[in-house]
């Protein structure tokens, strides 16, 4: 027997690639539910060759499903995770609403599959912010072999991260700008077409913005608490994949050869690092792919067991859809154990 899962914000950029990795990955359910906010009730997803008729949240029944995986955003997310998660459905949540939680697991399957054993707190999982996932993929090796003391990392995330209005405000002020129109910034608070705006998520007291915090804190539960981090994060005009140069600081040596074959066996990781033939990852290489790529691997000889990497991933994927995915598949087969 199979599961019963739903998928709530099935109309968005991460719902809709949710449905896409159940059905390539064929996760092991008898029944798949489309679910998204009132105004999309009836509204048709595909799910592989099938296609579902979305249901309202609101009048959708959670009992008798066994897992929920909800991109709907934080404020849904706080009002109806509690409310699935009674009546008997594991949620598995995208949003940044529980993840600092004590009593909610905050997971990424390569790095802390063991800490989904405490889901049964509140039937709630959390799943990290996108530029996190691809950072802890890339670091948890490193960090096993030499101990990371302190990471510098700076971000290049694409328009997709903040939704698919973000991205039609990209393409139509690029193409205005060509035709002399003078684009006006909505979902952005600068122009976004041919510029780069170090700003996403809120600003902080401290001069920092609430994703750069997020990076910092996601980074500790999930990987160590006593590493340093600190971040700056950059929303640039691209459509897919987020891109992060980081610098690590070591408590042991590890070189940049050493790092290369490490992360070469490493569980997600890709490693596409040949400069003498141009070969590094992009993010329009990365886009519908499954892997954090590392390219530029190299040694930072400024300070003692310093090290550089150059690290790219699909954020609706790896970031978001993929990883919920992992997560749920995880929950399965080590957890819940209902299917064969
Ligand atoms: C962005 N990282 O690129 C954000 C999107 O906390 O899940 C995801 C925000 C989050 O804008």
């Amino acid at each position: 027997m199979g599961y019963r899962v739903a998928v709530v914000g099935a109309t968005g950029n991460v719902g809709h690639e949710m449905l896409n990795i159940l059905d390539e990955r064929m996760f092991p359910a008898d029944e798949v539910a489309a679910v998204a906010s009132r105004k999309s009730k009836g509204k048709a997803v595909s799910f592989g060759d099938r296609t579902l008729k979305t249901h309202a949240l609101e009048e959708f029944d959670f009992a008798g499903y066994d897992m929920a995986l909800f991109s709907a955003g934080g404020d849904i997310a706080r009002e109806w995770a509690p409310k699935a998660a009674a009546k008997g459905c594991v949620v598995i949540d995208n949003s940044s609403a529980f993840r600092m939680d004590p009593d909610v697991p905050l997971v990424v399957p390569e790095v802390n599959a063991d800490a989904l054993a405490g889901y049964t707190k509140k039937n709630i999982i959390a799943n990290p912010n996108c530029s996190t996932a691809q950072l802890v993929v890339a670091l948890k090796p490193i960090h096993d072999r030499a101990r990371i003391r302190r990471v510098v990392v700076s971000t290049y995330q694409s328009t997709s991260g903040a939704g698919k209005a973000a991205m039609d405000e990209l393409f139509n002020q690029t193409k205005g700008i060509y035709v002399n129109q003078s684009p006006e910034p909505a979902e952005f608070t600068r122009q976004i077409a041919f510029n780069v705006i170090p700003h996403i998520d809120i600003f902080l007291e401290d001069g920092s913005t609430r994703e750069e915090w997020k990076m910092t804190v996601e980074t500790k539960k999930i990987l160590d608490p006593k590493i340093r981090l600190t971040a700056t994060c950059v929303r640039v005009p691209t459509f897919v994949g987020h891109a992060e140069a980081i610098n690590l600081e070591l408590e042991e040596p590890l070189s940049a050869d050493e790092c290369r074959e490490l992360l070469r066996e490493a569980p997600g990781c890709m490693v596409v690092d040949r400069p003498e033939d141009d070969q590094y990852i992009t993010p329009v290489d990365c886009v519908g792919d499954y892997a954090t790529f590392i390219s530029r691997i190299r040694d930072d000889g400024t300070i003692e067991n310093g090290l550089n990497l150059w690290v790219v991933s699909d954020n609706l994927r790896k970031g978001a859809a993929l990883n919920t995915v992992q997560i749920a598949e995880t929950l399965g087969s080590r957890f819940l154990r209902k299917a064969a």
